[in-house]
């Protein structure tokens, strides 16, 4: 695993410019509408998160790879809302190796945009939602990162 890079998270930058980029839950489901986002090697994106449902809480995680980070990081978040018996804490803390970019939870119909690099190698990098039992759901998607 390599060193986490900073970049900060999930601030939001309403001025901020960059590539804008949108995405939401699915409606009611514990998906997120677009599983496959596509931005250029370091670029500035500005993504806007809408969280559709009327029952649940979303967030949206972005991990330093694939699968095995995203369970991990999955993991410590779970672990985080277990020990404070709060389901909405489901963050993964912000030092967390691997970590790239973690918005805040959203309850729902909120929204948040923020502003962040796009990774500097290209590749595919997991997004997720953290909130308990989503991500099994499959409550994730993919960034491309291209040249
Ligand atoms: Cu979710």
């Amino acid at each position: 695993l390599r060193k986490s890079r900073r970049i900060p998270t999930g601030r939001p930058s309403p001025t901020a410019k960059g590539t804008p980029l949108a995405l939401g839950s699915d409606g009611e489901q514990l998906l997120y509408d677009t599983t496959e986002l596509e931005v250029s090697s370091g670029e500035l994106v500005t993504l806007t998160f809408q969280n559709n449902s009327t029952a649940v809480q979303h967030n949206w995680v972005l991990v330093d790879g694939g699968t095995a980070i995203a369970d991990e990081i999955n993991a410590l978040a779970l672990e985080v809302s277990a020990d404070l018996r709060d389901a909405s804490q489901a963050l993964p803390p912000p030092d967390t190796a691997g970590l790239l970019v973690s918005s805040p939870m959203l309850d729902p119909g909120g929204s948040i945009t923020f502003s962040f690099n796009a990774p500097t190698e290209p590749g595919t990098y997991l997004y997720l939602c953290t909130f308990p039992a989503h991500y099994q759901a499959g409550m994730f998607g993919e960034l491309i990162v291209t040249e």
